[in-house]
C-alpha cells in the first residue's frame, strides 16, 4: 500500500552542502517527493515538534541543535514508506548504520545523524501537518 512519511535533512547536513546528494539518493531509492520546503525553526518550533521527547535527557540539546540552522522538510511517498525509509536511512546512531545508508555516509554522531524520519503512521501524519498544509502536497 502506498504510504506517506515525513523527513527533515538536519542542520549539519544542510550546512555541509549535502542537500543535493541526500535528495538524489532518496529519489534513486524510489521515494517520490510530494512536498518540500526549507525552514529555519525557532527554538519553540523545535520544542513543539519534539514534544514526545520532552522527558528525554537530550531534549534540550536536540531542540537547540534543530533550531540552530535551516532544515529541508519533505513529504515522501512509496509502498510501505515509513518502514522502507527508516531502513534506507540506517540506524539512529551513524556508527551502527549499515554501509551505504545516508546516516552512515553523512552522519557523524547520534545527534548529527543527517536526517529525521517519522517512526509510525500517527507521527507521520502529525509531522506532515506540522510543516505542510494539504495544498502543499502535489497530486
Ligand atoms: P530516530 O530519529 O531514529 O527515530 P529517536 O526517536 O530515538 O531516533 O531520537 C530522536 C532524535 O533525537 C534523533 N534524530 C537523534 O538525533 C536525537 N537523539 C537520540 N538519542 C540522542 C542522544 N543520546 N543524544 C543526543 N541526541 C539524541
Amino acid at each position: 500500500m502506498s504510504e506517506l512519511t515525513f523527513t527533515m535533512i538536519k542542520p549539519e547536513c544542510v550546512s555541509g552542502k549535502h542537500i543535493g546528494e541526500v535528495i538524489a539518493r532518496i529519489e534513486k531509492a524510489g521515494f517520490a517527493i510530494k512536498a518540500l520546503r526549507m525552514v529555519h525553526m525557532t527554538r519553540k518550533d523545535a520544542e513543539t515538534f519534539y514534544a514526545v521527547h520532552k522527558e528525554r535527557p537530550f531534549y534540550g540539546e536536540l531542540t537547540e541543535y534543530m533550531s540552530s540552522g535551516p532544515v529541508v522538510a519533505m513529504v515522501l511517498e512509496k509502498e510501505n514508506c515509513i518502514k522502507a525509509y527508516r531502513e534506507f536511512i540506517g540506524a539512529t546512531n551513524p556508527k551502527d548504520a549499515a554501509p551505504g545508508t545516508i546516516r552512515r555516509d553523512f552522519g557523524s554522531s547520534i545527534q548529527f545523524n543527517c536526517v529525521h524520519a517519522s517512526d509510525g503512521p500517527d507521527t507521520a501524519r502529525a509531522e506532515i501537518k506540522f510543516f505542510f498544509s494539504d495544498r502543499d502536497l502535489v497530486g
